[in-house]
């Protein structure tokens, strides 16, 4: 039998659709997803709950002239089907295949790339006017969670656009989750409304419960009807938005597609900024995720039936190490508190927040917020560790500068999925990490070879005093060849072998792939020395001085960006010096990394001991030369 996806091939399909096609055609799009993403892995729940969202918009905006900015952009994938890619979703998230977050690159339907949130308000505010300017038509919206509608941009989008009174649609999509459970008092004030709530409504009951109470209560109502704008201060759903100038729809139910497609029409009509507030459940319509909405929140490959991930892995994580150790510190040390921004289960923290619920901070997607309370926490004699992974704590940068550094506190950063991180492609790569970091005044930068290495770095790092950041890998904690521990000694970095002509500088899990190398150059009889970096800043000089006296080649290994970082340090060095070695660096070049699995990207950077192998023998030739 012909489904109804099988009409849906280009944008725009869906409007030959009838009405009563509306809602089988919702049942075949989540039973689809559900089918893919569990071979692929991904985004479960938050597509499963904007299916009918995305069906509404798609009925009432033409594409690709209209445009839809998808905040943080994983709930894309019915977007992605209903504008001509189904057919690509087998490839979803793997090397050289569909992205699992919107890609001007891959269709001119997507309007705008994502992967971090609270941006759409921005973008859409920035492109309405820039269509007002041309003097052009298209609806523009944005699509946003009540999860990413925790982060400061869009306080200062809502402040920008009650201003300029551009017209745009904010589809508010509130699930009252944001990877976990949605966090604080804008959260709070949301789940005050219910589905159906309206003003009027409310204002009649008000009215007649006041005219109740003799006397006193009819003054009352009379004052009520004079003063309309304070009950409605008091209940009508969305006075925040009003009063900031933006008008506000809702809350209306998320599921329904015929009203939201009239409410999104009238929306687009007024032509000012309009917030349509709808109410979802995410992972709806999976027995599993409707269950488990975190879990399936991001996920890897499961079992349909069970809903339980079908290879998992046994091994410890960095993130495990750094969660459980955290614990510990804090049983010794009452100072230490920890700060996630919405990451709890991600950074490993969960545990911590079971235990010291008192000692935990769940700050929203606010990693802004983050540093700066840790610098507030650090200034009143706390011991904070903020956990955010590599790629979130860019948008901190002036706060680690300007409230942390500048007044030496400590704060321990401990950076998360620093280095390539896999399939959720260029926007979640923690490249960069390095490179920002370490151009800061009183940054100190370590990075652990090994699991032992993370707990030893993490005891040293609470009792230092000032700045300093921990960077560790996503997945797997690696044993490696030394489980051999030298003490931490501040600046100084630790050797694992000491060979002859090659020496290994390598930082963080590079020295999982330097330990490969040194097995790779064992087969051809050669002992070659390997480093672990350990402190990535500051830079360790009296090992740069004996490395370069001992060898003819030193190899400098990062999984991070080569300009600005480690590499690029040592390099300054070596010129500083005058030193004749020759230098082989292993960084990343000038470019963003796609999605693929690591050791696919690893590979494709030219980051693995094999194509390290071949770069070392390339420079012995032209020593020989
Ligand atoms: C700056 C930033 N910090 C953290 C994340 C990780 N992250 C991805 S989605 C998400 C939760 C989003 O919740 P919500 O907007 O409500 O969307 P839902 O998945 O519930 O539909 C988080 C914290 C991110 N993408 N960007």
């Amino acid at each position: 039998m012909m489904k109804l996806l099988d009409r849906i091939n280009n944008p725009n399909d869906i409007k030959q659709l009838s009405r009563k096609e509306l809602k089988p055609l919702a049942q075949e799009i989540r039973e689809f997803l559900i089918e893919k993403v569990s071979h692929t892995g991904g985004h479960l729940a938050s597509n499963l709950g904007c299916v009918e969202i995305t069906m509404a918009l798609h009925r009432v905006m033409n594409f690709p002239e209209d445009k839809i900015i998808w905040d943080v952009g994983h709930q894309s994938y019915v977007h992605k089907i209903l504008t001509g890619r189904k057919n690509e979703f087998d490839t979803l998230r793997q090397l050289g295949g569909l992205s699992g977050f919107p890609k001007t690159s891959e269709s001119d339907c997507d309007a705008f790339n994502t992967g971090h949130s609270s941006t759409s308000m921005s973008a859409a505010l920035g492109m309405a006017c820039a269509r007002d300017i041309r003097g052009e038509h298209e609806r523009i919206a944005a699509v946003i969670g009540d999860g990413s509608f925790t982060g400061g941009l869009v306080y200062e989008a809502l402040n920008n656009m009650g201003s300029k009174q551009s017209g745009c649609l904010i589809v508010l999509n509130d699930n009252e989750m944001s990877i976990d459970e949605n966090v604080g008092g804008m959260s709070t004030y949301l789940s005050r409304f219910r589905v159906g709530q309206a003003y009027n409504e409310i204002k009649g009951t008000v009215e007649k419960i006041l005219l109740h109470i003799p006397v006193a209560g009819e003054k009352l109502a009379r004052g009520v009807k004079r003063s309309k704008d304070s009950i409605k201060q008091m209940l009508v759903p969305g006075m925040f938005f009003e009063d900031l100038g933006v008008t506000y729809i809702g809350p209306i139910d998320g599921h329904d597609i015929e009203l939201m497609s009239a409410t999104f029409e009238k929306a687009f009509q007024l032509d000012r900024p309009i917030i349509v507030h709808v109410k979802t459940v995410k992972g709806k319509g999976y027995k599993w995720s409707e269950k488990h909405p975190s879990y399936f929140h991001g996920v890897a490959p499961f079992d349909v039936d069970t809903g339980k991930v079908i290879t998992k892995s046994r091994n410890k994580t960095y993130t495990g190490i750094f969660g459980r150790k955290l614990v510990e510190l804090a049983a010794e040390n009452k100072n230490i508190v920890a700060i996630t921004a919405a990451m709890a289960q991600g950074t490993g923290l969960a545990k911590f927040a079971e235990k010291y619920p008192d000692r935990f901070f769940d700050v929203g997607i606010a990693e802004e917020h983050a540093v700066t309370f840790a610098a507030g926490l650090a200034a009143a004699g706390m011991t904070p560790v903020v956990a955010i992974y590599s790629s979130f704590l860019q948008r901190a940068y002036d706060q680690i500068l300007h409230d942390v550094c500048l007044q030496n506190l400590h704060v321990v950063f401990a950076i998360d999925r620093a280095g390539l991180v896999g399939p959720d492609g260029e926007t979640h790569q923690g490249l960069f990490d390095i490179a920002y970091m370490s151009q800061i005044p009183g940054m100190t930068i370590v990075s652990p070879k090994n699991r032992y290495d993370l707990t030893r770095l993490m005891e040293w790092a609470v009792s230092y005093d000032g700045p300093v950041a921990i960077r560790y890998a996503k997945g797997e904690a690696y044993y490696g060849l030394s489980s051999i521990q030298e003490p931490v000694v501040y600046g100084k970095s630790e050797y694992i072998t000491r060979g002859s002509g090659i020496a290994v500088l390598a930082v963080g899990q590079m020295v999982y792939e330097a330990e490969k190398l040194y097995n790779i150059f064992l087969d051809d009889k050669k002992e070659i020395t390997v480093v672990n970096a350990r402190f990535v800043k500051p830079v360790d000089h009296e090992m740069i001085d004996e490395l370069v006296k001992e060898h003819e080649i030193l190899v400098v290994m990062e999984e991070g960006i080569k300009h600005g970082g480690y590499a690029a340090a040592v390099e300054e060095y070596i010129a500083e010096k005058g030193y004749r070695i020759k230098l082989v660096v292993a960084a990343v070049d000038d470019c963003y990394v796609k999605q693929g699995s690591i050791a696919e990207l690893r590979k494709l950077c030219k980051l693995d001991a094999d194509s390290v192998y071949d770069r070392i023998k390339h420079a012995e030739m032209e020593i020989k030369l």
